[in-house]
């Protein structure tokens, strides 16, 4: 038998995890904390056994999918904090997915949270605190080289393949899952997988009962029941495991349709049709 791998010197330390070395280099342990920041750390402050909860969520919903078939960095939950997951290169651009309009979608553009959004919305920021992680188009993502058109392409349909099987998932938990982020790395064979956390913190989640916020929107807001709600969470969750999901039948056309559309939001067409063209017809 291996021996259970230890942390060694930290590498990383983030919001609400640090990430330390082991013995095995292309290994590393991530370490959940209690820490919350909101509206990029402006707002700070602690939940209790928030890490216990995320890093067991986390856990759960990262072995479930890398069965539904999406590649991870997860491979096992060492201690209620603890988690070893393969080393990778964070992509610096947040994959966001909006079932529902909520949070800064509402603000910026000026609907009520919760109207449906049809078809569900893909968008990416870039991931840099210092600026607020901006919202950007696939061209601009490409341009500043944060990420090549393939792995684009390859993070939008694994995005949709996870927001199909966390819909079914938390629906059998009696959540609507609203929206939520995503984050992806390369591993040390080149691999895109899906990295970082899928938590309270990380997904809108509402109660499908009542419509009660149960995620990070109760710390963001000061609703009260911070604790509860992330502990609510886990509980159903842990309760529904094995359940049969009710998943969307899939359709490739129309994904390779939507993506095609993203990603050639500025092709020539378009600019054809945008700019005046000299000798051409005007008016
Ligand atoms: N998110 C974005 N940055 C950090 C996180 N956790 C998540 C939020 C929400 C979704 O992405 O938790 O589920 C959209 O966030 P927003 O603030 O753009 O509305
Ligand atoms: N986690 C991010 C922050 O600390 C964004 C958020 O969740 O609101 O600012």
């Amino acid at each position: 038998m291996n021996a259970r791998p230890e942390p060694r010197e930290l590498l990383y330390e983030g919001k609400a995890k640090q990430v330390f070395a082991c013995d095995d280099t292309d290994l590393v342990i991530v370490r959940y904390k209690d820490d919350a920041t909101a509206f990029n750390a402006a707002k700070r402050g602690t939940v209790q056994d928030k890490g216990v909860v995320n890093n067991a969520v986390s856990a759960m919903l990262y072995a479930e999918l890398e069965s539904f078939g999406v590649p991870t960095h997860f491979l096992e939950q060492l201690s209620p904090r603890e988690q070893l997951v393969r080393r990778v290169s964070i992509v610096p651009v947040e994959v966001i997915v909006r079932n529902r309009a909520a949070g800064t979608f509402a603000t910026r553009y000026g609907v009520e949270e919760g109207i449906e959004l049809d078809p569900t919305v893909i968008e990416w920021c870039y991931k840099a605190d210092a600026l607020g992680d901006p919202p950007m188009n696939s061209a601009t993502a490409v341009a500043l080289g944060l990420a090549d058109e393939a792995q684009l392409e390859a993070m939008f349909d694994y995005a949709a393949d996870v927001n199909d099987f966390l819909g079914a998932r938390f629906a059998v938990a009696g959540l609507e899952l609203v929206d939520f982020k995503l984050e992806f790395g390369i591993d040390a064979a080149g691999e895109l997988r899906l990295a970082d956390e899928i938590s309270p913190d990380t997904c809108r989640l509402w109660d499908l009962a009542s419509g009660e916020k149960m995620d990070k929107d109760r710390f963001r807001r000061d609703l009260g029941g911070v604790e509860e709600a992330y502990q609510e969470v886990w509980r159903r969750l842990r309760e529904t495991q094995g359940v049969p999901l009710d998943l969307p039948e899939h359709d490739e056309a129309e994904l390779e349709h939507e993506h095609l559309d993203e990603l050639h939001d500025l092709d020539d067409d378009s600019l054809d049709a945008a700019l005046p063209r000299p000798g051409g017809p005007r008016g």
